[in-house]
């Protein structure tokens, strides 16, 4: 890393990630996308929830939150609604955001906080040390699953497309600066920007040689503000295409509850020439 980057946007924190764990990719992809734009460290807040990745913040020289298991989509909201002129990053693995946090990502993307939701999916409950999560695979053998998981994976990007987001994307850890931009796109983009990663843990669940092989780019051809498009792509199955896969631009939950204040306004003036 370039000096200038270490000490502009990161702290001395030494991660205690594995040997060759995809969270060292993203990390560095995070703090080139912050480069990128030029973003000022006292205009973000990264959250994180609980798993591999709950000390991500302190990684960082911004404002931080180490939430709750599964809860960083609420609090990023509440984060966003307080101050929208903040850039909010939320952080979660595939448990804390598809098991535990499941449930808040459709309202999320109802909603269209301005935030940027990064989640690296490592197909395995890595922190609690290698159960299966709702990413795993039919099949594959865990500790508790000696038989192999009995249970179908979500496609997480199909869900998050079904669901509404208005910026969906899909990274790997492997593929550093191809990431950086992904992510810097999201931060970019006024709405929820829900970010997959492909992000290998080598101890647990490790998918290296498989990504790979499998992962390309998406095409300059490729149309991101079609649905049938997005919805097409994500039906490949030979290869995994990484990239922005589809963007909207869409009223967002900041702009709607400054419309709200508004009128309220007008409806207390109202009110006060009729007393
Ligand atoms: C309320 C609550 N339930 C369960 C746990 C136990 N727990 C800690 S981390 C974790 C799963 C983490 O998996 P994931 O989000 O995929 O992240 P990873 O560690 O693989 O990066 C669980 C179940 C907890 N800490 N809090």
């Amino acid at each position: 890393m370039q000096a200038s980057l270490a000490t502009q946007y990161r702290t001395e924190y030494n991660p205690n990630w594995c040997p060759g764990c995809g969270s060292y990719g993203v990390l560095r992809a995070i703090t080139l996308a912050f480069q990128e734009l030029g973003i000022r460290n006292e205009e973000i807040v990264l959250l994180s929830g609980i798993g591999c990745n709950g000390r991500f913040p302190h990684n960082f020289r911004t404002y931080g939150f180490h939430t709750l298991h599964g809860r960083v989509l609420p609090i990023a909201q509440g984060i966003n609604i307080a101050n929208p002129e903040l850039s909010v990053i939320g952080i979660a693995g595939d448990g804390d955001a598809f098991a535990i946090g499941g449930g808040h990502i459709p309202h999320t993307a109802r909603r269209n906080p301005d935030i940027t939701y990064i989640v690296l999916d490592n197909q395995i409950y890595g922190q609690t040390k290698g159960q299966p999560s709702p990413t795993t695979q039919i099949g594959y053998k865990t500790k508790v699953t000696p038989q192999g998981n009995q249970e179908q994976p979500l496609e997480v990007s199909k869900l998050a497309l079904a669901y509404g987001v208005s910026f969906l994307a899909r990274g790997f850890a492997g593929k550093v600066n191809h990431l950086a931009y992904i992510i810097a796109e999201g931060i970019k983009h006024q709405g929820f920007a829900f970010i997959h990663v492909l992000s290998p843990c080598p101890t647990y669940h490790d998918t290296w040689k498989e990504y790979q092989s499998r992962v390309v780019e998406i095409g300059s051809e490729y149309d991101n503000t079609s649905l049938d498009a997005a919805n097409k792509l994500l039906g490949e199955r030979e290869k995994i295409p990484v990239g922005i896969i589809f963007k909207e631009n869409r009223q967002t939950l900041a702009d709607r509850l400054r419309v709200s204040t508004q009128e309220r306004l007008e409806l207390k003036q109202l009110l006060r020439t009729y007393r």
